[in-house]
């Protein structure tokens, strides 16, 4: 057996590496063996002895420091980060302010459980989504830990204020793994394949997706809300869960008025319209969150990835007459609110405010579009370039049909994916068909490091 960190001496040395990773892991893109090298691929075997098949990993080089935008493996690789753990690590890998709020913690209580004796720190973090989600209106919060978990909880709060059964999402959207959440979600494989029989009452209504319905707000919100008065019903709809920008399904910016229109329309009638901001939420796009480029004021808002700088962490947060028609005892879970994890949210929220983050979002989406739109002018196969702040998409479409029919281009973003990982950039895919290529760094990702990257997937284009 391998027990290399039980000796004293070990766990020294892994102590130091982790306080170092500041000093040593420098912001350049380093590749000095072949991709796996030697350690990854040695560690890869074992995993495959003991790890589920399962769990697959975009790109099995395994990870030893990480600090701003750089990922250190343990084969002295540096990779230029593009994908930010799916958009968590949003101020940074090991952002010294987290790091220290979070070390200073453990060594004060690591844990007690709110239900049973509770803390300053869960308060704090609920005053500051109270301060930062949309809306000027008296808001309360609950603390779970993953980003499923705050969906099934704003389910569970939205079902018991209406008293009505049915939950409404919309097509392309993601919105976890649990059973609830995989039967929210669009795509079958690989979330739900073989785990049924999934939730029932969940119903998925057209969305908007302005590059191929070419619908404005308008239209695309009477098209979503004929579908869930004829499928649905107002009076059974509970709930209508919307990411402001679709993450997994390709970061589809919905048109201008679409949202809005869709939460008159909720409020009118009666139906709780959730924001999954998952994704999407926390100074990931140059706004605290996404809702607000589209002037959408949700009944409850969903944080989780981004609060914590790493840490698990999520909340439901919203409307206190909504939020509070649960009964004592009803909303909890053993971890959720953890102390540490607070401690740690509250310092990335001091982090974005004392370190200009949402400008720094800004700064990312205009360097990269820049960027971005000169590589669609070189190349017939980017069909589309959106986004917002630190969350931007490329849609790959087959040679030339940007303009006519679209046709997704999957094998093009499987190449070039590779191609990038190999010489140092992890790029993310996304998209309902495969054919997204997304950008979703942290924020330190400086705009040379964004240059640099972008000459690797102009090579990988070239390559093709
Ligand atoms: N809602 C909008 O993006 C998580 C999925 C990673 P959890 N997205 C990354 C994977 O393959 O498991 C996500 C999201 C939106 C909900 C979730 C779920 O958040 O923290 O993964 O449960």
């Amino acid at each position: 057996m391998t027990d290399t960190l039980a000796t004293p001496a070990a766990q020294a040395s892994a102590s130091t590496a982790a306080s170092s990773a500041a000093a040593t892991v420098t912001q350049e893109r380093r590749i000095v063996t072949a991709i796996p090298g030697p350690k990854s691929v040695e560690l890869q075997k074992r995993r495959l002895e003991t790890v589920s098949d399962g769990v697959s990993s975009m790109l099995p080089v395994y990870i030893e420091q990480a600090h701003g935008a750089i990922l250190r493996d343990v084969d002295g690789n540096q990779f230029i980060d593009l994908g930010a753990g799916i958009g968590v690590t949003t101020i940074g890998h090991t952002e010294s302010s987290v790091v220290d709020a979070a070390t200073s913690q453990v060594g004060q209580f690591i844990h007690t459980l709110f239900t049973i004796t509770p803390y300053e720190e869960y308060i704090r973090v609920a005053e500051l989504l109270a301060e930062h989600t949309p809306g000027d209106f008296k808001k309360k919060s609950v603390l779970i830990n993953s980003g499923a978990e705050a969906v099934e909880n704003g389910v569970k709060i939205a079902r018991k204020y209406t008293g009505r059964r049915a939950v409404a999402v919309l097509d392309h959207a993601y919105h976890g793994r649990t059973n609830l959440t995989m039967a929210m979600n669009y795509k079958a494989a690989p979330y739900a394949t073989g785990y049924g029989p999934l939730a029932g009452d969940v119903y998925h209504a057209p969305s908007s997706y302005p590059y191929h319905d070419g619908l404005n707000g308008a239209d695309a919100a009477a098209r979503t809300i004929a579908y869930l008065e004829k499928v649905v019903g107002a009076s059974d709809l509970a709930c209508l869960v919307v990411e402001p920008i679709q993450g997994e399904g390709g970061f589809m910016v919905p048109a201008d008025g679409y949202l809005p229109a869709l939460q008159e329309w909720c409020t009118a009638n009666g139906v709780v319209m959730i924001a999954d901001e998952i994704q999407s939420g926390m100074a990931r796009t140059g706004a605290y969150y996404a809702s607000e480029h589209f002037g959408w004021v949700p009944d409850l808002v969903l944080t989780a990835k981004g609060i914590a700088g790493g840490l698990p962490l999520a909340a439901v947060t919203g409307r206190a007459e909504i939020m509070d028609s649960s009964q004592p005892g009803g909303l909890g879970g053993t971890f959720g609110g953890n102390p540490v994890a607070c401690a740690a949210a509250i310092a990335v929220f001091e982090a974005i405010e004392n370190n200009d983050l949402l400008a720094e979002g800004q700064r990312i989406e205009k360097t990269l579009k820049a960027g971005l739109t000169e590589l669609q002018n070189s190349t017939d196969i980017i069909g589309e370039i959106r986004g917002h702040g630190a969350m931007v998409a490329i849609e790959l479409v087959q040679p030339g049909t940007g303009n006519t029919t679209k046709e997704p281009n999957a094998a093009a973003v499987a190449s070039i994916s590779a191609y990038a990982a190999q010489h140092g950039v992890l790029l993310l895919t996304a998209g309902t068909y495969g054919n997204v290529l997304r950008f979703l760094p942290s924020l330190a990702l400086t705009d040379d490091l964004i240059a640099d990257a972008l000459s690797v997937i102009d090579d990988a284009i070239r390559a093709l």
